[in-house]
C-alpha cells in the first residue's frame, strides 16, 4: 500500500518534471523566447517612444523587485524564526499582540512615498515625452491619419494630395519614413479601437467623436507588426496591421508609386514582363493559416519584392478581372483609383498587389490566399463586412472568374 502510493506520487512528480523539462527544452530552441522578442514584443524596441515606455516599465520592475525581496525576506525570516519548534510551543497560547512600532510604521510610510516618487519621476517625464513630438523635431514631423474600421485600418497621407481625389489613402499597411517623427491622428468610423505598434509606440484609443493622436519614430528601416488593442467585436483579435519604415529615398519612391493611379496591364506584343526582383531570393515554408515565414526571415526584403509586378502576367485575364471587379459589386465598396471604382466602405485597393498581407494583416497576399478570401471572406475572418454586401446579395463567382479577379488584384502594384 505504502509502496504503491509512493510509486504513484513519484510517477506524478516524474511527469511534472518531464513536462517542465520538455517546456525548457522547447523554449530553449526558441531564441526569441529568451530574448523576449517576437513580432509584438515591447521589450525589444525599435524607436524612441517605445524605448521611453520600456524605461518606465523597467524602473517599475526594479522598484517592485526590491520591495518584493525586502517584504519576502522579512516574511521568510519571521516565519522561520518564530515558528513553533515543538508540541508544547504549538499548543501554547500566542503571546500578547502589540500594536506596532511607530518608528517602523513611519519608516514604512516614508519608504512607500519614496518608492512612488522614484516611479513617478520617470513616468511623468515619459508621459510628457510620448505625448507629442519634441519641439526641436516638430519641423521634421510627417503626418498621417489612421482610422479604425471593424476590422481593418485606413491610412491617409494629408501631405500627399492627389489632384481631383484628395489625400493619398491606403489600408492595413502603414508606410512611414524611417528616422523621422511621425504624428498619427487617431480616428474611428464605428466603435472604439486602439492603435498599437508594440515595437514603436502605443497604445492610444481610437474614440468616436474624439481627435486623439500619438507620435512614433522608427530608428531604422524595418517591418513591424501592429494590432488593435481594444476589444471591438467578432474579428478584434485579427484586426492587425503592418508598419513599414523606409529610408528617405525608398519612401519618396513609394509615395510616387502610390500617388499614381492603378496600373493598367496592356503589354505590347513582344514586350517582356518585368521580373520580381527579390521574390526568388529564398524558398519559404507556408503553414495552414496561409502565412509564410518569409516575413519572419527577411520581412522588409519580402515586402519590397511585392512592389514589383508578378512574373508571367496574363494581360487578357487581368482585363477580364478588371471588368468583373466592376460588375460583381466589388467597386461599390472598394476604390481603385483610375479604374472607375470609388467605393469607400472597404480598404482602398488601388495598389493592393503591392501589400504583403490581406484582411488587416491576417493572411499573406498571394494568389492562393486572395482566391480563398474572395470566395468566402467570412470563413477566413469571422463577421467581416465584405461577406455581407457581396455573398449575402447572392453574387456568385465561377472558378474562372475567381482566377481572373485574383490576376487583376495582383496586377495592382
Ligand atoms: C459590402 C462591401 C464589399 C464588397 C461588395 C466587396 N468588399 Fe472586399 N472588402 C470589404 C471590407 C469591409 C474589407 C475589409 C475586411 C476586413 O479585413 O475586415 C474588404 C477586404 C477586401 C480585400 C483585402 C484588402 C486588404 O487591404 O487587405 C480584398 C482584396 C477585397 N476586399 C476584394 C474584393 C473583391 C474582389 C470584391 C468583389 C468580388 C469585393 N472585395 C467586394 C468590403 C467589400
Ligand atoms: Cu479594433
Amino acid at each position: 500500500m505504502r509502496l504503491s502510493s509512493l510509486l504513484t506520487s513519484t510517477a506524478r512528480w516524474g511527469r511534472a518534471g518531464f513536462a517542465l523539462g520538455a517546456l525548457a527544452l522547447l523554449s530553449g530552441c526558441d531564441y526569441n523566447f529568451w530574448r523576449m522578442d517576437g513580432h509584438q514584443s515591447t521589450i525589444t524596441v525599435a524607436g524612441p517612444v517605445a524605448r521611453s515606455q520600456l524605461e518606465v516599465f523597467y524602473v517599475t520592475c526594479w522598484v517592485t523587485l526590491v520591495i518584493f525581496i525586502l517584504v519576502g525576506g522579512v516574511l521568510a525570516y519571521a516565519t522561520l524564526k518564530f515558528r513553533a519548534k515543538n508540541e508544547a510551543e504549538e499548543k501554547a497560547v500566542p503571546p500578547e499582540q502589540g500594536h506596532g512600532n511607530p518608528l517602523i510604521e513611519l519608516g514604512l510610510i516614508g519608504a512607500s512615498v519614496l518608492a512612488l516618487v522614484i516611479i513617478a519621476i520617470p513616468t511623468l517625464k515619459g508621459i510628457w515625452y510620448t505625448y507629442d513630438v519634441p519641439e526641436d523635431r516638430k519641423a521634421d514631423t510627417y503626418e498621417i491619419t489612421a482610422t479604425g474600421y471593424q476590422w481593418w485600418f485606413k491610412f491617409e497621407y494629408p501631405s500627399e494630395q492627389i489632384a481631383g481625389t484628395g489625400a493619398l489613402t491606403t489600408g492595413n499597411e502603414l508606410v512611414i519614413p524611417a528616422g523621422r517623427p511621425v504624428r498619427i491622428n487617431i480616428r474611428t468610423i464605428d466603435v472604439i479601437h486602439s492603435f498599437w505598434v508594440p515595437k514603436l509606440a502605443g497604445k492610444v484609443d481610437m474614440m468616436p467623436n474624439r481627435a486623439n493622436f500619438l507620435w512614433l519614430q522608427a530608428d531604422e528601416p524595418g517591418y513591424f507588426w501592429g494590432q488593435c488593442a481594444e476589444y471591438c467585436g467578432d474579428s478584434h483579435a485579427v484586426m492587425r496591421f503592418r508598419v513599414i519604415a523606409l529610408s528617405p529615398k525608398d519612401f519618396a519612391d513609394w509615395v510616387a508609386q502610390q500617388t499614381s493611379p492603378a496600373r493598367n496591364v496592356t503589354p505590347k506584343p513582344g514586350e517582356e514582363t518585368p521580373k520580381a526582383q527579390f521574390a526568388s531570393l529564398r524558398t519559404f515554408k507556408q503553414n495552414e493559416t496561409g502565412i509564410t515565414d518569409k516575413y519572419e526571415i527577411a520581412p522588409l526584403e519580402a515586402w519590397k519584392a511585392k512592389q514589383f509586378p508578378e512574373k508571367g502576367e496574363n494581360a487578357a485575364l487581368i482585363a477580364q478581372g478588371k471588368a468583373l471587379f466592376a460588375s460583381k459589386t466589388c467597386a461599390s465598396c472598394h476604390e481603385v483609383r483610375g479604374h472607375g471604382a470609388a467605393g469607400i466602405s472597404g480598404p482602398n485597393l488601388t495598389h493592393i498587389g503591392a501589400r504583403s498581407m490581406l484582411a488587416a494583416g491576417l493572411i499573406e497576399n498571394n494568389a492562393e490566399q486572395l482566391r480563398r478570401w474572395i470566395r468566402d471572406p467570412g470563413s477566413v475572418k469571422p463577421g467581416n463586412k465584405m461577406a455581407k454586401g457581396y455573398l449575402d446579395n447572392n453574387i456568385k463567382l465561377t472558378n474562372e472568374e475567381e482566377v481572373a479577379l485574383v490576376a487583376y488584384l495582383q496586377s495592382l502594384k
